[in-house]
């Protein structure tokens, strides 16, 4: 597996959030990122580190901004037009590993909204991915065998991974009383965990290993009881940004 990243700078802390609460600590946010890259690297994923982006504040959050599978590389047009500028830096890195293909306007899509299990993209319509996102999606992973599968998000949440992921090709973590469990097509089993712990269940899974958010015993146990060793990481100052585990990695 591979995972492209880019560590957190000082803009963090004016990341874009929905509710201030604190202000993220950027210190923090990269004692919290490099702990992240470490728990790759020992799970033997290759770790693509660009550098730090000092001007564009969430940068980190490179999931958002492509979606690659099968040898191609979907750039996404952000939901948040603030973050369009994010993307010029992953096209190019994305180069040496995909077919580079941009989407166009009116789409919109921040990959933090497509959930990939197996052969299906179960993809979010969100505040910032719309129907022609999904529909590029499927333009072009279509072709490719992949299936995509609109999920409405909730209007509490950001992202459709905000309350679910992938814990391998066939088995979706999914927070209860969020989204029906009935719209994951393309699992054949969702586990589930409680409401209150529904940060947790954004979660990486790497082989039989899971990367967690600390401090979720109930969705530890979960994810224990079904076989997956669970690596829990502290996610404060990055949870600040309203960052969370998936987004700070594309996949592939
Ligand atoms: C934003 O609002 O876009 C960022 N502050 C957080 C993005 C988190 N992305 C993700 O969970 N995929």
């Amino acid at each position: 597996m591979h995972a492209l990243v880019r560590p957190p700078s000082d803009a963090i802390a004016r990341a874009i959030v929905r509710e201030p609460v604190r202000t993220p600590d950027p210190t923090q946010a990269r004692v919290e990122h490099r702990a992240y890259t470490d728990a790759l690297r020992k799970l033997g994923v290759h770790v693509v580190a660009l550098p730090e982006a000092p001007d564009l504040p969430d940068a980190c959050f490179v999931e958002d901004q492509a979606v690659v599978r099968g040898e191609v590389a979907v750039i996404a047009r952000s939901g948040h037009p603030a973050r369009r500028a994010e993307a010029a830096a992953i096209a190019d890195a994305l180069v040496a590993y995909a077919r580079v293909v941009h989407m166009p306007a009116p789409a919109t899509l921040d990959g933090g909204d497509v959930l990939v299990c197996g052969r299906t993209l179960h993809v979010g319509l969100s505040k910032r991915t719309n129907a022609h996102g999904v529909a590029f999606l499927a333009e072009v992973f279509g072709p490719l065998g992949f299936t995509v599968a609109p999920i409405p998000v909730p209007g509490s949440e950001l992202h459709l991974q905000g309350v679910c992921s992938a814990l391998d090709d066939e088995t979706v973590l999914l927070a209860e009383g969020t989204v029906p469990a009935d719209r994951f097509t393309g699992a054949q089993r969702v586990l589930i965990t409680p409401r209150r712990e529904a940060y947790a269940a954004n979660t990486v899974a790497v082989g039989g290993a899971v990367l967690v958010a600390e401090g979720y015993p109930e969705t530890a146990r979960v994810l224990e009881d079904a076989g997956f060793a669970v690596v829990p990481l502290r996610m404060d100052a990055l949870a600040a940004a309203d960052g969370s585990l998936t987004c700070l990695s594309i996949r592939w």
